[in-house]
This record gives C-alpha cells, structure tokens and sequence, in this order.
C-alpha cells in the first residue's frame, strides 16, 4: 500500500551512546514564528561502549524540523551533514576526548499543531518532549540512557518564564533556571506565558521546604484549589508509603488547553492538559475531580520513578509507567475506597487492555520491536504494566516489596534502568528466582484460566480440589505461550455463607494445576481470583444460583461485584441469544445490593450498571459467536427497564436518599452518594419517560448531577431544551462544552449517532484541532457502541474521515484515536467489510503520517484471511 515502509526500532539492537553528555546550556529567544535556540553542550567519550575504529566514532545528532543557522566543536565552525532525522559530525571534525557542541537553530511554535517539541497553546509557548519531541527543538541524542544537567535561559517579555529545576535570577525580559539532577532530554520542560500562580507550600520530612504552584490563565485561579491539595497529599504520600522526598526547591505545575494526553511529568515542571488540574463543584464532575487527583499524584510519582530513575530505551517504558500507574491506583485506594477503587481499575483494564490483548494490536508489556514510538503508550504498557506489579506484590508479600523497591531506589538512583534490572531488585531482595515470572513482561495476550472441581467427602472432612489449566490463544507474531505464574487468589464459603478458608494465593506455575483443600465440613463454594488476583479471563461455567449465592454472601467485595456482573452477563447473554426473559435471579440479587444498607453506596451504583455493550459484543464474540450490536442495545435496555419495573420503589426511595444537601464536597463518601443517585436515576429513566432527569436537571446544583441528568435526557430523546440551556450556561468554558460535545454523540440512540455527530462536526464551537475538543466529538461516537457500528457503516465513515483530516495537522492523536476501529474482526462479514474498507481508504492516502500509517496497518493486519 505504502511503498516505503517506514524502519521498526529493535530492543535487540540497543546500543549505547558513543558519547555521554556533560552539561547542556540552552538559550532561548521567544518568538512566535522565529524562536532561536542556542545550545551549548559538552560531550565526552563513552567509556561503555566499544571503541571504534581508530579515527572515534562520528557524533550523530537526532533534529528534525530545525533551521540550523550555525554550528561549532570547541569554538571553530563545522558543516554536518543533514538529513531528515538529524545531522552528522564525522568523527575527524572531532577533536577526541571531550568537546564542546553549540548550535543556533530556529524553530516555528505558532506553526507547530503536532504538538510536540515547543509549540502554542491560546498564547502560551509551551513543551511537550516525551518521546522524542526534543529533536524539535534543537540537534541532541534524544534518546533516554542520555542524561544530564540542564540550565536554561529564557528571553522573552512575557511575564512567566519557567523551566525545570530551581530558579536561578530573572530580570525584565529573562529568567534563568538550573536542573542539578541529571535527566533525560524527554523530561526537558519551558513555558512562557501571560500566567497567574495559585500558590501553596510543603516542607519534605527531612525539612525542606518547597515552593509549590500551578499557573493557569488569569480567571481560572478558583478551580485550582482541589489540584493543589491533590499534590500535598501525594507529596506526604510518597514519603510515608516509598520514603520518597521531592528533591527541588520548587514544584511547579502548569494547566495549558492543547494538549495530546493527560499531563507530563518533566523535572520540577509538569505541564497539565487543563482538564486533570481545573476543577469546581459547578463545572467538574466526581469523576474529574477523582481522576485530577489520581493524575496529579502520578505525575508527581514520577518524580523518583521515571525521572530519578528513568529508561534505558522506550522499551523499558513499562518501568516507570506501569510502576507508576501501580503506584498511583495504591494511593487512590488510601485516599477513598479500596474495593471500589479495585472495581474502577478492572474495569478499565478490561474495556481497555483486554481488548487491546485480544485483538491485531496486542503487544507485551515489554515490546521488542516499534515504529512509532507513541503509539506504544497503550493499555497494555500502563494497565497492565500496573498489574504485572500487583502480582509480583502478591506474590512476595508486602514486606518483600518493600524491600526490593528500597533496593531499587538504592541500586539504581540516576540511572537509565531496564526490566532486567527491575526483576533483579526483587530476586535479591527476596531470594525468589523470577525467570518464568518474566513471560508477564515479554508474552504478549490474555491467559484463559478454566477450572473443574471435585469434592470427596471423607471421615475426618472432606477434600475439595481445584484444578486450573491455563491457555494464551497466540497473539501477532508470538504463536507459542508457555506457562505463566499466576497468581490465584481462592477463598472457600460454607453453604451458609461463612468463610471457612480465608484467602490463600495459590501459585499456578504448570499449564495444568491442583490445589486441594482438606478437612471441609461440606462441600464448599469456591470464590476464586478474588481482588482480581492476576490479568487473566477466568471462564468457568457457573450455575446462576450459585453466582447469586456468592453475590449475596462473597466476603471479599471484589468477587461479591464480580458475581453480579457474570450474572447480569450471562442474563443478557440468554435474552440477546434466545430472546429469554430478564433473570429474576439478577434483579432480586441487585434489588438485595441496593437495600443493604451497611454497603459503601459507590459499591452498590457499581453493582447496579450493566456491562456494557462492548463489554457484552466482547463476551459473545468469546463464546463464538457474532454480536449484533443493534440487539446488544435493546435487549440491555429492556433490562435495565426490567429492573426498573420491579425495583421501582427502592431505586425511588435511593434516588431521594442519596441527595447530598447542602455545600458540595468532592470526597470519596458524597461521590459515592451521588454515583448511587446517579445509577437508580438511570434505571429509573427507563421507565418515566425522563421526568425525574427532567426534574434534576432543572435544580442541580454541581455539574455531577447536572450532566449526569443531561445524559439521561439525552438517551431517551427529551434534551432539546436541556441542551441548548446547557450550552447557553457553559459558553465559553471550554471544558463544559466539551462534555455537550462527548454526551451527544455517546448517549443518543444509536441510529442518531452519526447524524449527530456530522451535525456537531458543523458546529461553531467544534474546534477539531484542539486534542480535548476533537476527542470529545469522535470518542463519544465510538462509545455509542450500536451507532459507531450502526450497519450503514455512516459511523465509521464520518470517524475515518476525520481522522484523515487530523492526521496531517496532529498525528498523534489521530493515531491514538485510530484505535476505535481495533475490535473490527468480532463483527459480521459486512461490517467487517465496511471498516476494512475504511482503513484500506486511509492506508491508501497519500503522505499519511507514520504514526496513522502503523497503527492502520496493524488494526487492519491480515483480514482478508
Ligand atoms: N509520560 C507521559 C506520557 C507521554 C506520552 C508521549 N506520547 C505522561 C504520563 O504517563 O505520566
Ligand atoms: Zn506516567
């Protein structure tokens, strides 16, 4: 399709830098169009790797897009050789030993809609390096293992002038900074704008004291405040859970609005896309201010792990992203609900990584080979990074973690570290031989667990038998799985409902396993893989009572969840499948949830939401068959009505209770209350037309329940009005007018959705090259599961077309956001037809991106087998 195929990147093929750097001096002359950058950096031989020939090895630059206007080794003018990636010194310009590299190059950010390197966002020069956004900015080995002390200069008459580390003198029209921890060029971090702090304060542990503040735009300071206090506690997080100390004398933190993710975690200087740091009880949900919270500490945690110790390659990435998603979901759990939280996070995994796992992107943990290096920042990377280091928790114990983490911090403080050494920490910490335990990091797919029991009952009690055979379907490029270690977490009930054997983590090495249970009263009833004990599909055919027994009486709230979403799984299963009629079993078992009273609300509102229609599309494609989405959404709506009907006096009853009177709090317990109004509000739209929504609407008071009753009257097609007072309320807000962006498309009925969203597209407000606004329109089509794949194919053909349209501005995102089109081979010949035919469209386009062009090659892979 393409004729020059772009060149994949080997983790066999890692070498070191011919070169370390000793120091890197910048300059920078801010103009919009025509910023100069001087850079003045020293360079030494690097003693770990092999020499070369006898003239030295050459010194190899990476630049891309840069104006070189000079260029100089030790003062005396050179000519390097150019090309598209960079430049060439040949080593007999060099002196041997150590020299001196200056350069001017000029840059255009006002031209810069990638994003990437140093561009404008609403008149704020901002950066964003990781991966290799350096290389725009001046000629540098921007590669990880390359690390050093950076000081920097800003010219500029704009009033903020920020970089990494600590200030170090400013006057009119200047600042200087100085970062004394050497660092990688990824973490490299300037911002210059027309800004206002909110300021606070932290003294670490060991008494210093840190000067704390996130700039936003003059107007915005009143929504800081939550951001603010999100870091404190991270801040004293870290030093009780990991003994980390903040190692600068100031934190700062900047909000910006164009931004291609969440937020970055450059030295001393993260940059927010301003959705994760903005945010009052009117404008910001619970789910926003949960999730500034979780992001904001982990930026933050990266401090010591991905910044103090960073990777060697891009490889690695796992290294310090999935150890800090692991520790960033640790703190959410101290800070609110740890169930709940555990609950939140599977979810995740599953809508995101599972299906990653299962379809043409599926990668290891580790990766081995790449094109693009951004389009690896993926759920598998970050979730289930996260979640190999759960197991490895679990299966040391907590004191062994701790161990071996404190080891690695020791050990590997300002080095560019690796899996290897990684597993090596806690193999010497531990004394625990972690070969097999590897496959977590470099086996790509989902292992399938299946389980059989036997019970034989005996004189002094009775044995019971759990036997588990493992199974990872092959994965692109990786046909043969070996074992894995799994660790299985197993609890055992009475008929009753009394735990009579406390969890246990059984160590599944083998493909096929026993475990047995003696001296049992009477045959148990299993809980098994409790808290989600390992990434895995446990399928097991379970008889509908006893999945509501375990519903009813799991003494592990995890499973106790888990229970209800297979029941209301296989419920929905039968009524897609055999047209059945909604489960008595279920509804009486939620109805029992919602009653109870000594449940955490935000546990039972989990309880009460139906999987969802990928969720369900996912499960019969599992069970071979072929979902149709468009039944997919009635028959879980005539659910959903079904206990609506049945339950309507005590999902009223909740919605009144759980009203949260008075001043708004953003904690953990009145979320809770509010998600549980919420969820019956759901319910109970379904059955009077939208009047309560209506009501809602009308008088709430925090944008939890304003949008929360938008999105009710959205689904059942009341919204006009509501929609158009929204908007009128929220003009100019950019983050609300994002979600009247998101909400339309998502929760309309599916054979609406692309009409809508052709008509939003239309939109004067629909600023499409604005990351937040574009994810907005096009991430809430392909989460209107039915109408992204209404059979028309017209979802499709408007989210194809828009990703052309975005790819030469901002590949990026468009490649991200290509990934809607991943779970294509689970559907019927002619949608599958149609999206084939839609990658083919933009596979075929000429100058498309390498970024697009990768991921559209691999989502379309080899389908027409
Ligand atoms: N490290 C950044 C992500 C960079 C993505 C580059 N395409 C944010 C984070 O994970 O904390
Ligand atoms: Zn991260």
């Amino acid at each position: 399709m393409k004729d020059a195929a772009p060149q994949a990147t080997r983790l066999a093929d890692y070498a070191p830098y011919p070169f370390t750097v000793t120091g890197v001096e910048l300059t920078f002359r801010l103009s919009p169009s025509a910023t100069r950058v001087l850079a003045r950096i020293g360079f030494a031989p690097n003693p770990a790797r092999q020499p070369a020939g006898p003239g030295g090895h050459d010194l190899r630059l990476d630049g891309e897009k840069l104006a070189l206007l000079s260029a100089r080794v030790d003062g005396r003018p050179v000519r390097p050789v150019q090309d598209e990636a960079g430049l060439t010194v040949a080593a007999r310009d060099l002196p041997g030993g150590s020299f001196t590299w200056e350069a001017e190059v000029e840059i255009d950010p006002a031209g810069n809609t990638a994003l990437e390197g140093l561009y404008m966002s609403g008149g704020i020069y901002c950066t964003q390096c990781e991966a290799e956004g350096f290389r725009k900015i001046t000629f540098y080995p921007d590669r990880p293992d390359v690390m050093a002390p950076f000081r920097v200069r800003i010219e500029s008459d704009l009033p903020v002038l920020l970089s990494n580390g600590n200030p170090n003198g400013a006057g009119p029209g200047w600042a200087e900074w100085t970062d004394p921890w050497p660092k990688p060029a990824y973490l490299f971090a300037l911002v210059a704008g027309d800004l206002v702090a909110v300021r606070g304060s932290f003294t670490t542990t060991s008494g210093r004291p840190v000067a704390l503040a996130i700039w936003v735009r003059k107007g915005d300071e009143d929504r800081c405040p939550y951001a603010m206090d999100s870091l404190k506690r991270s801040m004293k997080w870290d030093e009780d859970t990991y003994g980390r100390e903040y190692d600068l004398d100031v934190f700062n933190i900047v909000a910006v609005d164009d931004f291609n993710m969440g937020a970055m975690e450059n030295k001393g200087l993260n940059i927010f896309n301003s959705k994760l740091v903005l945010a009052s009880p009117e404008t910001a949900t619970d789910a926003d201010f949960e999730r500034i919270e979780s992001v904001i500490a982990h930026e933050y945690f990266h401090n010591w792990t991905g910044n103090r110790i960073t990777c060697r390659d891009w490889f690695q990435l796992c290294l310090k992203e999935g150890l800090t998603v692991f520790r960033d979901q640790e703190f959410t759990k101290d800070m609110r609900s740890e169930p709940v939280k555990r609950i939140e996070d599977v979810l995740t995994l599953r809508a995101r990584q599972f299906r990653e796992d299962m379809g043409p992107l599926a990668h290891p943990v580790r990766p081995d080979s790449y094109i693009e290096i951004n389009n690896f920042y993926t759920a598998t990377v970050y979730e289930k990074g996260a979640e190999v280091i759960g197991m490895l928790k679990r299966l040391v114990g907590d004191d062994g973690y701790r161990k071996a983490l404190d080891l690695y911090f020791a050990r590997h403080d300002g080095e560019a570290a690796t899996i290897e050494d990684w597993l090596k920490v806690f193999e010497d910490a531990t004394g625990r031989d972690l070969t097999q335990f590897k496959r977590w990091y470099t086996d790509a797919g989902t292992p399938r667990l299946t389980v059989s029991e036997a019970w034989s009952p005996g004189k002094e009690g009775g044995t019971y038998t759990l036997t588990f055979h493992q199974k990872t379907p092959p994965t692109p490029g990786q046909d043969r799985k070996p074992p894995r270690v799994i660790p299985i977490a197993v609890g055992l009930l009475n008929p009753n409902g009394d735990e009579v054997v406390p969890t246990e983590m059984l160590e599944m090495t083998e493909v096929t396993q026993s475990f047995r249970f003696e001296g049992l009263a009477s045959r148990p009833v299993p809980s098994i893989l409790r808290g989600f004990s390992a990434p895995v599909v446990l399928d097991r055919e379970v008889a509908a009572k006893e999945r509501a027994f375990l519903l009813a009486h799991d003494t592990d709230p995890f499973n106790r969840w888990e229970a209800g979403r297979a029941l209301a799984r296989d419920a929905l299963a039968r009524m897609i499948g055999e047209a059945a009629d909604p489960s008595p079993a279920l509804i009486d078992g939620l109805g029992a949830v919602l009653a109870d009273e000594g449940l955490d609300p935000a546990f039972r509102a989990l309880c009460l939401h139906l999987p969802s229609e990928d969720d369900l599309a996912q499960a019969l494609h599992d069970a071979g068959r072929v979902p149709d989405p468009d039944r997919i959404h009635a028959e879980r709506l005539r659910l959903e009505a079904a206990i609506a009907r049945r339950l309507e006096p005590a999902l009223s009853a909740a919605f009144a209770a759980m009203a949260t009177p008075g001043p708004f709090s953003p904690d953990a317990a009145s979320a809770g209350r509010r998600a549980l109004r919420l969820a019956c509000l759901a319910l109970l739209t379904r059955i009077d037309g939208g009047h309560r929504a209506a009501a809602l609407f009308d008088t709430a008071g925090n944008m939890t329940e304003s949008a929360g009753a938008l999105a009710n009257l959205i689904a059942v097609g009341q919204a006009e009005a509501a929609l158009a007072a929204f908007h009128d309320r929220w003009n100019g807000n950019r983050l609300v007018i994002d979600k009247w962006f998101t909400l339309q498309p998502a929760l309309c009925p599916p054979d609406r959705a692309a009409g809508v969203a052709e008509r939003l597209a239309a939109h004067p407000d629909f600023d499409w090259k604005n990351p937040n606004r574009f994810r907005a329109l096009l991430g809430g089509l392909s989460a209107n599961h039915a109408g992204f794949h209404a059979a028309t194919g017209a979802g499709y053909r408007f989210y194809a077309d828009w990703l052309l349209r975005l790819d030469p501005v901002n590949p990026q995102t468009a490649a991200r956001m290509s990934t809607a089109f991943q779970s294509w081979a689970r559907y019927d010949a002619d949608r599958k037809a149609l999206i084939r035919a839609e990658l083919d469209r933009i596979l075929a386009t000429p100058g498309l991106s390498r970024d697009l062009t990768e991921m559209a090659g691999r989502i379309r892979g080899a389908a027409d087998a």
